[in-house]
């Protein structure tokens, strides 16, 4: 056994935490948190102790994989596959053009350093449209932030006074760094204070100071009444808006007439708890917010995102410690476009407007199965499982089916793996270097580059994303050796050399487009430790050096203009544990305002309208008397990163939750199985009883329904969510899902 703890990062959700990990020869002895990374500080949760299951998961691809014609898979060696693939997409741009070529995915929960070499090959392709998990989350936030600030911001909830969590679990789910012990210091302390929106009781629902139980699906009342009292009371900042902010006259005009008791009363929340919180929230020094999928996956998603806005934006919390502020990413995993010289695109078959660059996840099947003459017909997914992730997997495997060509890069045989043409073997992203693009937190922001912690497995024959795409992007003659060439040569007389050469080299758009495999096939080489597949880093580190200057050096990095670029990505390649990359000091948020005259901008006409027409909360039929939340994430739920079932310890098949009013209304027991049926189809799951939940409320975890290598063959565990879910019930601007909404019914089996 070896007694080395060697660092890395858990891969399973957005917070990244370092860990260390202890060998025994291929398998994962032991894991802990590692206390020099500069963010998670030594925390970790439960989960990643059982990274093993991924690591040495018995799906684990070891060849590249071509489809026969009668389905199965033959292996073939890297040259086969990568010259067939660069064809066949040539093939497809040269009959139907390159925006006929569709990529998603990029990044999962931990690796977003491969994702970033794809877009080489895809601009080469002349592909134009392309997505991930973000199109069915965060895109309706991003496009009312866009509108509002130019910009997206972080809640510091290390500083706040009052931290608010709408539609959030985050004992469970995390997403705020060292999430437990920072809702339990909040919980602690007397002066700090604590708010849930959530409809379920959940861990963080009993640690909060006051718990909005809402009705389901009902935020846009319940936020629009708290916006209301803001008004209504004289709780805003008036003088602090008037410097900062345009449009507070028709916010103010459309909340002053919202009948707060009444929407109280839609949202099943009492009104005086409502007022009481809304006060609260008025009366704090500093206010930090996070809204999550409970909000951004239900009705209204994008009309309670600006809702979430504008809590706390007319209550000031912007730009301050403990409030709300614009991180610096490090790398572009989001865009901003509405104040920027391009106008709204909008996918060219269902016509649903593009945000951050992503077509909604929604209508992916929707612009394929169509004889449109613009449909996607061929499409490269990588690092995520569509057939499984998004809406309605009935009709996403049938489109992914009726491609000319699908290809996937994964570790595992995943859903999607198994329609594709071609599968593409990586190696895990504990055999190869590897680095997240989560880097959003404020005041302090942290980047984590990799080493890998072993090689892969032996007898197999695996490449690296970087790797991949440069393997590409050469097959279909958009780089060559001469090209490569000189850059090389210049790198070895040094980065200044280098970077010089690099600049001229770009300057011919042909080149520009593959830029980030022109670093790794020219600066990569030189990279110390085998590390080239950071040197896509290396063009961000530059950019985020050039733009922010003073927050570098206040990480403790030296330098002018390039010099500081090159020392920050030094810095990066010299610490395994993570490094803080910037630090803000107070105020900074108004420079990172994407606004052109720096200013808030409060009014979105089209949401107001939507507020002034909203009704009277929504309805349900009579043969589907139940909301679903299909997804819900639990202590053992991790997407589908782990496809082994045996990582659970508990609830290995997720139970099905119903309160205990249902539960004798229906006559299911704790561990009795039921069948939950939506318009889109029916499946069977074990019955956990809980009062978390109110009656009528129902939930099934996220990540099960994998099928997974038994002793007898395929078994699939629990109910995959998305068998349940449709695509048109969706988000009317951002076409995000309402997954935490599925009007469902529920039956007892024997
Ligand atoms: N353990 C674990 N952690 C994870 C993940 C995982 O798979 N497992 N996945 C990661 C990913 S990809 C993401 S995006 C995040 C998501 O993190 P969260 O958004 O926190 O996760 P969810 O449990 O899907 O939903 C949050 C809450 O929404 C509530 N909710 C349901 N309906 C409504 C409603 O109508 N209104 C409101 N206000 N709330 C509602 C649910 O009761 C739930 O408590 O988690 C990340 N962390
Ligand atoms: N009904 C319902 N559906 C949902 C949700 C919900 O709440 N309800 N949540 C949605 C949300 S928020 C999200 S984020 C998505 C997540 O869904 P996806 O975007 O599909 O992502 P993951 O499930 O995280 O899958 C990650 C994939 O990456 C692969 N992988 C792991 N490591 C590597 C690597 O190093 N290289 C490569 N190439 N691949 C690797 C894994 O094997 C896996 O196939 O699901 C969404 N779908
Ligand atoms: S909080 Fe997220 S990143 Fe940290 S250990 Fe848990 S699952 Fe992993
Ligand atoms: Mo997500």
């Amino acid at each position: 056994m070896d007694t080395e703890w060697r660092p890395s990062a858990c891969v399973l959700c957005a917070c990244n935490c370092g860990i260390e990990i202890r060998l025994d020869g291929r398998r994962f002895e032991r894991i802990r948190g590692d206390k020099a990374h500069p963010s998670s500080q030594g925390y970790t949760c439960e989960k990643p102790r059982r990274l093993d299951h991924y690591q040495n998961g018995v799906d684990r691809l070891t060849h590249p994989l071509r489809r026969r014609p009668d389905g199965t898979f033959e292996q073939v060696t890297w040259d086969t596959a990568i010259a067939e693939i660069a064809a066949r997409f040539s093939a497809v741009r040269d009959a139907h053009g390159g925006e006929s070529i569709f990529y998603y995915g990029g990044g999962g929960q931990g690796n977003h350093l491969g994702g970033s070499y794809s877009g080489a090959f895809m601009r080469a392709l002349g592909a134009k449209y392309r997505s991930n998990a973000l199109a069915q989350e965060k895109t309706g936030l991003f496009w009312v932030s866009d509108r509002m600030l130019g910009n997206t911001v972080s809640g510091d909830f290390d500083h706040c006074e009052v931290a608010v969590f709408f539609g959030k679990n985050p004992w469970q789910s995390h997403g705020i760094p060292r999430a437990r012990p920072t809702l339990k210091e909040i919980a602690r302390d007397p002066d700090r204070f604590m708010i849930v929106i959530d409809p379920r009781r959940t861990e963080t629902a009993e640690l909060a100071d006051i718990h909005l139980q809402l009705r389901p699906g009902t935020d846009a009342w319940l936020l629009a009444a708290l916006a209301a009292v803001l008004v209504q009371e004289g709780l805003i900042a008036h003088d602090w808006l008037a410097t900062h902010a345009v449009g507070l006259d028709e916010v103010r005009d459309v909340l002053r007439s919202v009948p707060v008791a009444e929407y109280c009363e839609i949202s099943g929340v009492p009104e005086g708890l409502v007022r009481g919180a809304a006060r609260r929230i008025a009366a704090a020094a500093s206010v930090a917010v996070f809204e999550d999928l409970g909000v951004q996956m239900t009705l209204h998603s994008t009309l309670n995102s600006y809702l979430d806005n504008l809590l706390w934006l007319l209550t000031g919390n912007f730009g301050r410690p403990g409030t709300n502020n614009p991180p610096i990413l490090f790398a572009p995993l989001i865009s901003f476009s509405h104040h920027g010289p391009k106008r709204d695109r909008f996918s060219p078959v269902a016509g649903a407007r593009i945000i951050s660059g992503l077509v909604p996840s929604n209508v992916v099947a929707e612009e394929i199965l169509t004889d449109h003459p613009r449909r996607y017909r061929a499409m490269l997914v990588e690092t995520s499982n569509p057939a499984h992730s998004l809406a309605d997997s009935k009709r996403m495997r049938e489109a992914l089916g009726a491609l000319d060509l699908l290809v996937v890069i994964d570790v595992a045989m995943t859903e999607t793996a198994r329609l594709a043409d071609y599968v593409l073997p990586a190696p895990s992203q504990f055999e190869k270097w590897e680095a997240t693009f989560f880097n959003l937190e404020t005041p302090a922001n942290y980047f984590h580059l990799r080493p890998p912690v072993l090689d892969p497995p032996p007898g197999t024959d695996l490449l690296p994303e970087p790797e991949i795409h440069a393997r590409l992007c050469e097959a279909i003659g958009a780089l060559n050796d001469d090209q490569v060439r000189p850059l090389r040569e210049a790198a070895e007389r040094g980065r200044a050399a280098f970077a010089e050469a690099f600049l001229a080299a770009i300057s011919d758009p042909d080149l520009a487009k593959v830029a980030p495999v022109l670093l790794y096939r020219t600066l990569g080489p030189t990279l110390p430790g085998g590390a080239a597949a950071a040197a896509s880093l290396w063009a961000q580190a530059v950019k985020v050096a050039m733009a922010h200057p003073d927050a570098v050096r206040r990480a403790g990095i030296d330098g002018e203009g390039l010099e500081l670029g090159d020392r920050l990505f030094d810095a990066i390649l010299a610490n395994p544990s993570g490094v803080v990359f910037t630090l803000d000091e107070p105020g900074v948020g108004w420079d990172r305002l994407g606004t052109p005259d720096k200013k808030i901008h409060l009014a979105l006409p089209d949401l107001l309208e939507e507020l002034r027409t909203l009704g009277s909360g929504p309805e349900l039929r009579p043969e589907f008397p139940f909301v679903l939340s299909a997804g819900e994430r639990r202590a053992f739920t991790a997407n589908t990163i782990f496809r082994d079932p045996a990582w659970r310890k508990r609830d290995v098949a997720g139970v099905l939750r119903v309160s205990s009013k249902d539960a004798a209304d229906l006559g299911l027991s704790d561990g009795s199985l039921a069948r939950v049926t939506t318009k889109r189809g029916s499946v069977e799951a074990t019955v956990e009883i809980t009062d978390t939940l109110q009656p009528g409320h129902i939930s099934l975890p996220n990540g099960l329904g994998l099928s997974y290598p038994g002793e007898t063959g395929e078994v699939t565990t629990g109910a995959a969510p998305n068998e349940l879910t449709a695509s048109e019930d969706r988000d009317p601007y951002a076409g995000t899902p309402w997954h935490k909404h599925v009007p469902a019914r529920v039956e007892a089996l024997a």
